[in-house]
Protein backbone atom coordinates (compact mmCIF):
# COMPACT_ATOMS: atom_id res chain seq x y z
CA UNK A 1 0.00 0.00 0.00
CA UNK A 2 1.16 3.41 -0.56
CA UNK A 3 1.44 5.94 1.86
CA UNK A 4 -1.10 8.63 1.55
CA UNK A 5 -1.18 11.77 2.95
CA UNK A 6 -4.53 13.47 3.58
CA UNK A 7 -5.20 16.95 2.90
CA UNK A 8 -8.37 16.78 4.52
CA UNK A 9 -7.61 19.70 7.62
CA UNK A 10 -9.38 20.10 10.46
CA UNK A 11 -9.69 23.82 10.38
CA UNK A 12 -10.04 26.80 7.75
CA UNK A 13 -9.25 26.22 4.30
CA UNK A 14 -5.58 26.15 4.58
CA UNK A 15 -4.66 26.16 1.06
CA UNK A 16 -5.38 29.32 -0.63
CA UNK A 17 -3.43 32.64 -0.09
CA UNK A 18 -6.43 34.10 1.20
CA UNK A 19 -6.94 31.96 3.84
CA UNK A 20 -3.74 31.38 4.78
CA UNK A 21 -3.44 36.08 4.92
CA UNK A 22 -6.21 36.09 7.13
CA UNK A 23 -5.13 33.29 9.14
CA UNK A 24 -1.77 35.34 9.80
CA UNK A 25 -3.34 38.47 10.34
CA UNK A 26 -5.69 36.49 13.47
CA UNK A 27 -2.53 35.44 15.18
CA UNK A 28 -0.53 38.32 14.88
CA UNK A 29 -4.22 39.86 16.75
CA UNK A 30 -4.24 36.99 19.04
CA UNK A 31 0.01 38.20 19.63
CA UNK A 32 -1.17 41.39 19.88
CA UNK A 33 -3.89 41.25 22.82
CA UNK A 34 -1.94 38.31 24.55
CA UNK A 35 1.12 41.18 24.91
CA UNK A 36 -0.63 44.23 25.55
CA UNK A 37 -2.22 42.29 28.26
CA UNK A 38 0.75 40.79 29.59
CA UNK A 39 2.44 43.63 29.78
CA UNK A 40 0.09 45.85 31.64
CA UNK A 41 -0.44 43.33 34.64
CA UNK A 42 1.60 42.82 37.61
CA UNK A 43 3.83 40.71 37.52
CA UNK A 44 4.28 40.89 33.60
CA UNK A 45 4.00 38.01 32.01
CA UNK A 46 3.53 36.23 28.36
CA UNK A 47 2.52 33.10 27.67
CA UNK A 48 5.19 31.15 26.25
CA UNK A 49 3.52 29.72 23.50
CA UNK A 50 4.19 33.17 21.56
CA UNK A 51 8.10 32.20 21.67
CA UNK A 52 7.62 29.40 18.85
CA UNK A 53 7.62 31.98 15.74
CA UNK A 54 9.90 31.04 12.82
CA UNK A 55 12.89 32.05 14.26
CA UNK A 56 11.88 30.62 18.10
CA UNK A 57 11.48 27.02 16.50
CA UNK A 58 14.28 27.65 15.11
CA UNK A 59 16.37 28.59 17.53
CA UNK A 60 14.84 25.20 20.07
CA UNK A 61 15.94 23.08 17.60
CA UNK A 62 19.54 24.36 18.44
CA UNK A 63 18.67 24.36 22.27
CA UNK A 64 17.94 20.47 21.69
CA UNK A 65 21.40 19.82 20.39
CA UNK A 66 23.05 21.66 23.25
CA UNK A 67 25.56 19.87 25.10
CA UNK A 68 24.07 21.45 28.85
CA UNK A 69 20.26 20.68 27.20
CA UNK A 70 20.27 16.52 28.18
CA UNK A 71 15.93 15.98 27.24
CA UNK A 72 15.81 15.46 23.88
CA UNK A 73 18.71 13.15 23.91
CA UNK A 74 18.02 11.35 27.02
CA UNK A 75 14.13 10.77 25.72
CA UNK A 76 15.13 9.62 22.29
CA UNK A 77 18.15 6.93 23.73
CA UNK A 78 15.19 5.92 25.83
CA UNK A 79 12.78 5.04 22.91
CA UNK A 80 15.85 3.94 20.92
CA UNK A 81 17.28 1.27 23.93
CA UNK A 82 13.98 0.28 25.24
CA UNK A 83 11.52 0.76 22.26
CA UNK A 84 10.92 -2.69 22.12
CA UNK A 85 10.19 -3.59 25.92
CA UNK A 86 7.80 -0.24 25.26
CA UNK A 87 6.10 -1.45 22.71
CA UNK A 88 5.58 -4.81 24.21
CA UNK A 89 3.37 -2.97 27.13
CA UNK A 90 1.72 -0.54 24.71
CA UNK A 91 0.54 -3.81 23.15
CA UNK A 92 -1.69 -4.14 19.87
CA UNK A 93 -1.83 -0.33 18.59
CA UNK A 94 -4.17 0.72 15.17
CA UNK A 95 -3.41 4.77 15.27
CA UNK A 96 -0.43 6.67 16.83
CA UNK A 97 -1.94 10.18 17.73
CA UNK A 98 1.24 13.06 18.33
CA UNK A 99 0.02 15.93 20.53
CA UNK A 100 2.42 18.97 18.84
CA UNK A 101 4.05 17.23 15.48
CA UNK A 102 7.44 17.41 17.58
CA UNK A 103 10.77 15.82 15.82
CA UNK A 104 10.14 13.09 13.70
CA UNK A 105 13.34 11.33 14.71
CA UNK A 106 11.35 10.62 18.11
CA UNK A 107 8.35 9.64 16.13
CA UNK A 108 10.17 7.34 13.67
CA UNK A 109 11.60 5.54 16.65
CA UNK A 110 8.51 5.09 18.18
CA UNK A 111 6.93 3.63 14.74
CA UNK A 112 9.83 1.51 13.69
CA UNK A 113 8.86 -0.12 17.04
CA UNK A 114 5.13 -0.52 16.97
CA UNK A 115 4.26 -3.49 14.89
CA UNK A 116 1.22 -3.33 12.63
CA UNK A 117 0.46 0.27 12.74
CA UNK A 118 -1.96 1.86 9.95
CA UNK A 119 -2.00 5.21 11.01
CA UNK A 120 -0.32 8.09 12.02
CA UNK A 121 -2.19 10.88 12.97
CA UNK A 122 -0.18 14.19 14.23
CA UNK A 123 -1.75 17.58 15.41
CA UNK A 124 -0.31 20.83 15.43
CA UNK A 125 -1.50 24.67 15.12
CA UNK A 126 1.70 24.99 12.75
CA UNK A 127 0.38 24.09 8.90
CA UNK A 128 3.43 24.23 7.58
CA UNK A 129 5.76 21.91 10.51
CA UNK A 130 2.28 19.34 10.15
CA UNK A 131 2.91 19.46 6.53
CA UNK A 132 6.14 19.06 6.40
CA UNK A 133 6.11 16.42 9.24
CA UNK A 134 3.64 13.95 7.85
CA UNK A 135 5.66 14.30 4.45
CA UNK A 136 8.82 13.30 6.33
CA UNK A 137 7.22 10.79 8.33
CA UNK A 138 5.40 9.13 5.44
CA UNK A 139 8.46 8.63 3.00
CA UNK A 140 10.30 7.33 5.85
CA UNK A 141 7.28 4.81 6.55
CA UNK A 142 6.06 2.95 3.22
CA UNK A 143 2.77 1.23 4.07
CA UNK A 144 1.72 3.89 6.79
CA UNK A 145 -1.53 6.31 6.50
CA UNK A 146 -0.41 10.00 7.71
CA UNK A 147 -3.56 12.27 8.32
CA UNK A 148 -2.67 15.46 9.77
CA UNK A 149 -4.76 18.24 12.04
CA UNK A 150 -4.29 21.70 11.96
CA UNK A 151 -5.77 22.75 15.35
CA UNK A 152 -5.33 23.49 18.83
CA UNK A 153 -5.14 20.13 20.47
CA UNK A 154 -5.64 21.15 24.39
CA UNK A 155 -9.34 22.83 22.73
CA UNK A 156 -9.97 20.12 20.44
CA UNK A 157 -12.84 17.67 21.47
CA UNK A 158 -13.31 15.25 18.45
CA UNK A 159 -10.93 13.59 16.02
CA UNK A 160 -12.07 14.38 12.69
CA UNK A 161 -11.51 12.17 10.53
CA UNK A 162 -9.53 9.96 12.52
CA UNK A 163 -9.59 5.98 11.46
CA UNK A 164 -11.03 3.09 13.94
CA UNK A 165 -8.85 1.00 15.91
CA UNK A 166 -6.92 0.92 18.92
CA UNK A 167 -5.02 4.42 19.74
CA UNK A 168 -2.31 5.48 21.32
CA UNK A 169 -1.40 9.10 22.17
CA UNK A 170 2.50 10.56 22.39
CA UNK A 171 2.92 13.97 23.83
CA UNK A 172 6.95 13.88 23.60
CA UNK A 173 9.68 16.53 24.85
CA UNK A 174 8.05 17.08 28.27
CA UNK A 175 5.97 19.72 26.64
CA UNK A 176 3.41 19.26 29.54
CA UNK A 177 6.09 20.66 31.53
CA UNK A 178 4.57 23.83 30.39
CA UNK A 179 1.46 23.27 31.99
CA UNK A 180 0.94 24.30 35.12
CA UNK A 181 -0.34 21.30 37.09
CA UNK A 182 -3.87 22.12 36.91
CA UNK A 183 -3.41 23.07 33.16
CA UNK A 184 -1.54 19.34 32.48
CA UNK A 185 -4.60 17.66 34.31
CA UNK A 186 -6.74 19.08 31.96
CA UNK A 187 -5.12 18.45 29.26
CA UNK A 188 -4.78 14.84 30.13
CA UNK A 189 -8.79 14.57 30.70
CA UNK A 190 -9.03 15.95 27.49
CA UNK A 191 -6.64 13.52 25.76
CA UNK A 192 -8.85 11.14 27.11
CA UNK A 193 -12.02 12.09 25.36
CA UNK A 194 -10.16 12.37 22.27
CA UNK A 195 -8.54 9.11 22.29
CA UNK A 196 -10.89 7.21 23.66
CA UNK A 197 -11.92 3.45 25.35
CA UNK A 198 -8.90 1.65 25.58
CA UNK A 199 -6.52 3.71 24.69
CA UNK A 200 -2.87 3.90 25.77
CA UNK A 201 -0.87 7.46 26.09
CA UNK A 202 2.99 7.47 26.28
CA UNK A 203 4.13 10.97 27.76
CA UNK A 204 7.88 12.55 28.00
CA UNK A 205 7.84 14.24 30.96
CA UNK A 206 11.30 15.75 32.88
CA UNK A 207 12.64 14.57 36.23
CA UNK A 208 13.45 16.57 39.29
CA UNK A 209 17.03 16.70 39.85
CA UNK A 210 19.94 18.42 40.73
CA UNK A 211 20.41 21.93 40.31
CA UNK A 212 24.04 22.03 38.70
CA UNK A 213 22.59 19.86 35.85
CA UNK A 214 18.93 21.15 35.90
CA UNK A 215 19.79 25.25 35.14
CA UNK A 216 22.36 24.89 32.42
CA UNK A 217 20.04 23.24 30.90
CA UNK A 218 17.76 26.41 30.60
CA UNK A 219 21.03 28.90 30.68
CA UNK A 220 23.94 27.22 28.17
CA UNK A 221 27.30 28.40 28.13
CA UNK A 222 26.60 29.81 24.53
CA UNK A 223 23.79 31.59 25.39
CA UNK A 224 21.19 29.72 22.69
CA UNK A 225 18.44 29.83 25.14
CA UNK A 226 19.02 33.51 26.35
CA UNK A 227 18.40 34.26 22.21
CA UNK A 228 15.49 32.03 22.60
CA UNK A 229 14.26 33.84 25.08
CA UNK A 230 14.53 37.62 23.63
CA UNK A 231 13.90 36.52 20.49
CA UNK A 232 9.88 36.88 22.10
CA UNK A 233 11.31 40.31 22.23
CA UNK A 234 12.48 40.45 19.27
CA UNK A 235 8.85 39.65 17.41
CA UNK A 236 7.35 41.83 19.47
CA UNK A 237 9.32 44.74 17.60
CA UNK A 238 8.97 43.12 14.26
CA UNK A 239 5.12 41.88 14.49
CA UNK A 240 3.89 44.76 17.09
CA UNK A 241 5.82 47.78 15.82
CA UNK A 242 7.57 47.56 19.18
CA UNK A 243 10.41 49.23 20.08
CA UNK A 244 12.35 47.09 22.55
CA UNK A 245 16.23 47.35 22.92
CA UNK A 246 17.00 43.68 23.70
CA UNK A 247 20.48 44.70 24.61
CA UNK A 248 18.59 46.00 28.06
CA UNK A 249 17.10 43.00 29.00
CA UNK A 250 18.59 39.93 29.89
CA UNK A 251 17.96 36.31 30.44
CA UNK A 252 17.04 34.43 34.03
CA UNK A 253 16.54 30.66 34.39
CA UNK A 254 15.47 30.33 38.43
CA UNK A 255 14.52 26.97 39.96
CA UNK A 256 10.97 27.07 42.39
CA UNK A 257 11.33 24.85 44.66
CA UNK A 258 7.71 24.99 46.12
CA UNK A 259 6.31 24.53 42.38
CA UNK A 260 9.08 22.24 40.76
CA UNK A 261 9.52 24.46 37.97
CA UNK A 262 12.26 26.47 36.65
CA UNK A 263 11.10 29.64 35.71
CA UNK A 264 12.59 31.62 32.90
CA UNK A 265 12.17 35.52 33.09
CA UNK A 266 13.14 38.92 30.33
CA UNK A 267 14.38 41.11 33.63
CA UNK A 268 15.51 44.42 32.67
CA UNK A 269 18.54 45.57 33.04
CA UNK A 270 18.17 49.45 33.53
CA UNK A 271 15.05 51.80 34.35
CA UNK A 272 12.93 52.04 30.73
CA UNK A 273 10.43 52.84 28.82
CA UNK A 274 8.97 50.99 25.86
CA UNK A 275 6.35 50.97 23.29
CA UNK A 276 4.08 48.48 21.58
CA UNK A 277 1.32 49.37 19.31
CA UNK A 278 1.68 52.96 20.49
CA UNK A 279 1.39 51.83 24.61
CA UNK A 280 4.21 52.94 26.65
CA UNK A 281 5.24 50.38 29.27
CA UNK A 282 8.09 52.07 31.98
CA UNK A 283 10.10 48.99 33.61
CA UNK A 284 12.20 49.49 36.98
CA UNK A 285 15.37 48.22 36.71
CA UNK A 286 15.32 44.26 37.69
CA UNK A 287 11.70 44.37 36.84
CA UNK A 288 10.73 41.20 35.13
CA UNK A 289 8.43 39.47 32.39
CA UNK A 290 7.68 36.01 33.00
CA UNK A 291 7.86 34.11 29.77
CA UNK A 292 7.72 29.96 30.64
CA UNK A 293 7.37 27.70 33.08
CA UNK A 294 9.08 24.36 32.99
CA UNK A 295 7.94 22.00 35.63
CA UNK A 296 9.45 18.94 36.61
CA UNK A 297 7.98 15.51 37.60
CA UNK A 298 9.47 12.70 40.01
CA UNK A 299 7.76 9.33 38.50
CA UNK A 300 5.24 9.00 41.65
CA UNK A 301 4.16 12.97 41.19
CA UNK A 302 3.51 12.64 37.43
CA UNK A 303 1.73 8.52 37.99
CA UNK A 304 -0.69 10.45 40.85
CA UNK A 305 -1.04 13.50 38.26
CA UNK A 306 -2.03 11.41 35.75
CA UNK A 307 -4.28 9.06 38.57
CA UNK A 308 -6.63 12.46 38.79
CA UNK A 309 -7.16 13.16 35.11
CA UNK A 310 -8.58 9.29 34.81
CA UNK A 311 -5.53 7.56 33.43
CA UNK A 312 -4.01 4.54 34.75
CA UNK A 313 -0.26 4.14 35.31
CA UNK A 314 1.02 1.44 33.47
CA UNK A 315 4.84 1.79 34.02
CA UNK A 316 7.41 4.04 33.45
CA UNK A 317 11.13 3.87 32.37
CA UNK A 318 14.19 6.60 33.27
CA UNK A 319 17.69 6.23 31.85
CA UNK A 320 20.67 5.07 34.15
CA UNK A 321 21.28 9.14 35.00
CA UNK A 322 17.12 9.57 36.55
CA UNK A 323 17.52 12.58 33.94
CA UNK A 324 14.58 11.85 31.68
CA UNK A 325 11.30 9.69 32.14
CA UNK A 326 8.74 8.04 29.51
CA UNK A 327 5.36 7.25 31.69
CA UNK A 328 2.84 4.64 29.73
CA UNK A 329 -0.62 5.29 30.80
CA UNK A 330 -4.20 3.35 29.95
CA UNK A 331 -7.45 4.13 30.05
CA UNK A 332 -9.80 2.05 32.10
C1 LIG B 1 9.64 22.52 24.87
C2 LIG B 1 8.71 23.03 27.00
C3 LIG B 1 9.93 21.02 26.69
O1 LIG B 1 10.81 23.22 29.03
O2 LIG B 1 12.52 22.10 28.37
C4 LIG B 1 13.80 24.72 26.65
C5 LIG B 1 11.21 24.56 26.41
N1 LIG B 1 12.67 26.51 26.99
N2 LIG B 1 14.64 25.72 26.95
C6 LIG B 1 11.54 22.80 28.13
C7 LIG B 1 12.53 25.24 26.68
C8 LIG B 1 13.96 26.81 27.15
C9 LIG B 1 11.17 23.09 26.68
N3 LIG B 1 9.87 22.44 26.32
Amino acid sequence: MASDISTSLAEGRPGTSAAKSAQREAQTAEFAAAVLKGLARRPRSIPSRFLYDAVGSALFEEITELKEYYPTRTETALLKDRGAEIAQAIGGVDVLVEFGSGSSRKTSLLIEALDGLDSYIPIDVSESFLAEAAKRLAAQHAGLTVKPLVGDFTRMTTLAGAPRGQKLGFFSGSTIGNLTHEEATGFLVNAAQLLGRDSTFLLGVDLKKNLDILIPAYDDDDGVTASFSLNLLARINRELDGDFDTTQFAHRAVYNEAKGRVEIYLESLTEQTVHVRGRSFTFARDERIHTENSHKYSVPEFQALALSAGWQPVEAWTDEDQLFSLHLLRLA
